[in-house]
């Protein structure tokens, strides 16, 4: 696996360590907006991140390397299925984990990365609350 030996022994990652992993690849990223990305790791919703969910993540972060595109990385860690779509089912849990009372139907059955980037955008950049933002413009 690619995520070196650092975390090897570790059976749960803390959230600063993935926020360092983040800024290796996205050297603007708020400290808070990697935090967003932490919950979303939380596949199991217990609160922290196990290694079986960090090594899933650190997957996805080795396939995109060479982007820098945050929306990219959110789109293929929320998508479960690997079907290169959102849908209503994995756009629920986006809702869910961030605490989003939105009901996930209003958007269509499934959305690419083009129209994913749109729905979250003004979402993630009300929930990180920061003015410097790696996200959509706001709305
Ligand atoms: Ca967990």
């Amino acid at each position: 696996m690619g995520c070196g030996g650092m975390y090897a022994e570790k059976e749960f990652i803390e959230p600063i360590e993935i926020h360092w992993e983040l800024r290796k690849h996205f050297q603007n990223m708020p400290q808070s907006a990697s935090m967003v990305i932490v919950r979303l790791i939380d596949k199991n919703n217990d609160g922290r991140v196990s290694r079986a969910e960090f090594e899933a993540f650190m997957s996805i972060m080795d396939e995109i390397n060479t982007e820098n595109d945050v929306y990219k990385l959110i789109f293929k860690a929320m998508d479960a299925d690997n079907s290169n779509s959102i849908n209503t089912k994995e756009l629920s849990v986006f809702f869910e984990t961030l605490k989003i009372n939105v009901n996930p139907r209003m958007f269509g059955e499934k959305l690419n990365q083009e129209e994913f980037k749109k729905v979250i955008g003004p979402y993630l950049n009300a929930f990180v609350g920061d003015d410097d933002l790696p996200f959509a413009d706001k709305v």
